[in-house]
Order: structure tokens, then sequence, then C-alpha cells
């Protein structure tokens, strides 16, 4: 049966802006107060999708959240009308309210983790959403995530969905940007690989000094668990903390891996050699020839990667079995990036092509073009049972450009979020938005 990796990615959302939210990602933390533009910024997104299709990749799109949450203001307090609620909160905390108004599950790597049905113990595509509670305007994602997931993937027979880890500290989740999974072909048994940032249990692992260690290895470890994964077919590996104190938040900052292929940074990973053996000769039992691109410091810096999301791409596997490289701009205003990738192509290697796409507005974000999607692995019947309304089509394209043409601000700016209109453009956008993709009621102001 033919199987395919299906990349689905997060549309922007009405209220995409730059607050700052993120200590340890050094784009959000640099852009922080600039006027965004949220139509340009899913406009941007949107054409990637559509440039993936043209190619004849399988491409889906998930669906952006309700912001500002009011429901999570509510929580913190604040009371009246949803207008009372967001006037209170701009005068008493704005930082909340920015909080509540991030559109930040556009990164929907972030998402959750997901386990293709040929990796699991009951041969079903497993997901768990992530609990992402390292930031608190991520961690108020999962529970609409979660909804959404179940209205796209809403067949029990083939999907199983698993609610986010226990919301503390120990078990800080960041989903598919901290997982990868190597295999030869999509729907088979493959070798799922995960990078965690501390543990927290075991004080033998070191910890970064300066920023947070988002993933934990405990975390990892309960998700393989409820996907039911074989022992042979995980491999767990920690980041090097040192690069997670220069701003690689998460490990899709500085490695990617697609089919038999892990393409990553010399200053990656702690015990290299160790986790590349391990992959070699896991992947090695299930028929399959790991290989791996390593990028020497010397070439490009941990700074180049940070700055320029070299390593945020999304790597594709082209019918011929070469590879292609979809990368942010930034890249090619790299030097030294843009000189290794000249390199890397011409050598004749199995990265053969690099596409370049203007990704501007979320890049200020810290969200390159690996950030944008979730990687779902199919084989053909499971692709069949996945909600149609969700898979990108040219006609879809067209509507979906056209909700954002005629919903989405084209400024933004910290002042604009004390407007309460805000929220009721963002519902009347949302509510339009379910009926295009088919999704029924996955928003609070849509079931409460
Ligand atoms: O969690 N930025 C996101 C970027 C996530 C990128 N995802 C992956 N690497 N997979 C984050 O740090 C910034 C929001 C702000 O500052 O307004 C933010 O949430």
């Amino acid at each position: 049966m033919k199987s395919y990796e299906v990349n689905f990615d997060g549309l922007v959302g009405p209220t995409h802006n730059y607050g700052g939210l993120s200590y340890g990602n050094v784009a959000s933390q640099s852009n922080s107060q600039q006027s965004s533009n949220p139509k340009e910024a899913a406009l941007q997104g949107l054409a990637k999708m559509k440039a993936l299709m043209d190619m004849g990749f399988q491409q889906g799109v998930l669906a952006p959240q309700e912001r500002p949450d009011v429901a999570a203001l509510r929580r913190l307090g604040f009371s009246g009308t949803d207008a009372q609620v967001i006037e209170r909160a701009a005068k008493e905390a704005m930082p909340l309210l920015v909080a509540s108004c991030s559109a930040s599950s556009m990164w929907v790597a972030n998402a959750a983790t997901v386990s293709p049905s040929a990796d699991t113990a009951d041969s079903r595509v497993h997901f768990t959403a992530a609990n992402l509670n390292c930031k608190y305007h991520r961690s108020i994602e999962h529970p609409t995530t979660s909804r959404v997931l179940g209205a796209m993937f809403a067949n029990q027979q083939h999907f199983a969905h698993h609610a986010a880890l226990p919301a503390v500290a120990q078990f800080g989740d960041e989903g598919a940007a901290n997982h990868t999974r190597f295999c030869r072909e999509y729907g088979e048994a493959g070798v799922e690989f995960f990078v965690f940032g501390r543990s927290a249990f075991d004080n033998r692992f070191p910890a970064p000094q300066k920023y947070p260690a988002r993933q934990t290895l405990e975390a990892s470890q309960a998700v393989a668990r409820l996907h039911g994964l074989r022992d042979e077919g995980v491999v767990y590996a920690q980041q090097n903390p040192d690069v997670i104190d220069q701003g690689v938040f998460h490990n899709d900052v500085i490695a990617v891996g697609n089919g038999e292929v892990l393409f990553y940074h010399e200053d990656a990973f702690l015990e290299t050699d160790k986790m590349l053996a391990e992959l070699q000769g896991k992947l090695a039992k299930v028929g399959g020839n790991f290989q791996s691109v390593c990028v020497p410091r010397s070439a490009v810096t941990v700074d180049d990667a940070v700055r320029s999301y070299l390593f945020n791409s999304q790597l594709l596997s082209r019918p011929d079995g070469s590879m292609l490289l979809i990368v942010p701009q930034e890249c090619q205003a790299n030097e030294r990036v843009w000189t290794y990738l000249q390199s890397l192509t011409s050598a004749g290697g199995l990265i053969r092509e690099v596409k370049v796409f203007d990704l501007k507005q979320s890049m200020q974000n810290g969200g390159g073009p690996a950030c944008l999607r979730l990687r779902v692995a199919l084989n053909e019947t499971e692709l069949a049972a996945v909600n149609p309304g969700v898979i990108m089509t040219a006609p879809l394209y067209g509507s979906l450009t056209a909700w954002v043409e005629k919903h989405y601000r084209d400024r933004l700016s910290e002042t604009d979020l004390t407007d309460p209109q805000l929220l009721l453009e963002c519902r009347t956008a949302l509510d339009e938005l379910t009926q295009i993709l088919k999704l029924g009621a996955v928003y609070p102001f849509q079931i409460n």
C-alpha cells in the first residue's frame, strides 16, 4: 500500500503579533513590541502550502485558535462581559492580555507528537497534544489543539488521541519539534527519535545555565509509552545544553530528519557518536540504512543556525529518492549559510535542491518552515479517513486566501490588542473557517 508524509501547516491566526513572550527564543525577544502584519503572515504561510502542493507533496492545513482567550483571562480572575474582561486585563495586567492574544498555535510542530501506525502496538496513528507548559501563552493551546486534531482525524479505527501530559515542568512537552522519525518507507516500521533538553528526576543529565530546557526526558518517555512504541523502535538523545543557552529552544532549530537521513549541526547533541550508532543499529533492524549529514561549526556557527534557521527547514523526499530542502529567506541572507547550501547541493549527495520561502512574519517570532508544519505519516487507507476538508486543494487555497483577505488586519500593535472589537473579528473569521474546513464546533465560543 502507498504511504505518504503529509505536512499539515498551521494557518496563522488573525491576532499574530510580536509579544516578546518567549524567553530563550532570540527572535521573539528581539522583535518584541514591533507591529506585525497578520494578513501578510497568513498569506506567506498559505503560499508555502500551495507551493508544496503544486510540487506534488501531500499538504493539509491546521486551524488557528480563538484569541484573545477570554476564558483563560477569566480563569485568572478577570470578570464581566467579554469586553470588560479585555478592558480590565488591559488596564491591570497587560502582559497577561498580550499572552492571551498570541497566535502561537500557528507553530504546529509544537501541537502534538505523532506516531504512525507502523510503529504503534495497536497499529493506529497516535497523537499526544503537547502541554507546552514552559510558556504560559503556549500552555493554553492544548485543549483546542486536541479538539481540532480530533475533528481532523476523527476515525477511531485509525486514529488514537491522547490528552496532553500533566501540566508541570517535570513533564514539559513541546511535541514534534523535538521528535523525528527515521524509516525506509513512510508506511514501514521506523525509529522514533526523541530529543530532550533535561531530565526532571535524574540529575546526572546536565541542564542549560541560562535559558530553559523545555522538553524533559520523562515527557518523551511518557509519549513513547502512550503511543505503544517498541524499545527497539525508539532512540532518546540529549540536546547539548550549551546550544540551548545560545537560543536553540527546540531541537528543530539545530537538526532535521526525514526518511533515512539526519541533517544536523556538529554541536546539536551530547554523546553524538553513541546516538548515531544507536540510530544506525536500530534502523538497520527494520531494513533501513541510516545516513547523517553533519554541518561543521567551521562552516556554520550555532549563531548562524539560530539567525538563519538553516535547520528549521523541511527535508522532503522526491519520487526519485533525492531530497529537497525548504529554507527561509534568512538562509540566503547569511553568507556562510548560503555558501554551505551551495556546496551541499552541488556535492551530488542526497540533498539536491534548496527552495527559499519568505516567511518573515513568522520568522520574526522564531518560527521557520519546520515550525509551521506537523508531519503525519499515513498510508492510503488512513489518508482517506482524514477529514477531507483539511486537505489542501487549489479551490481550498482560493477560499482560504479570500477568507484572509476579508477578515485579517494588515497591522497590529500592542494597543490594538486592547480593542474588544478584535475578539469579535476573530470569532467571526473562525466561525466561517470551521465551515470552510468542515471542522464542526471546535472553539470555546462555539461550544459554550
Ligand atoms: O514557542 N514563538 C514560538 C516559536 C515556536 C517555534 N517552533 C518550533 N521551533 N518548532 C515559541 O517560542 C513567540 C511569541 C511572541 O513573542 O509573541 C513564540 O511563541
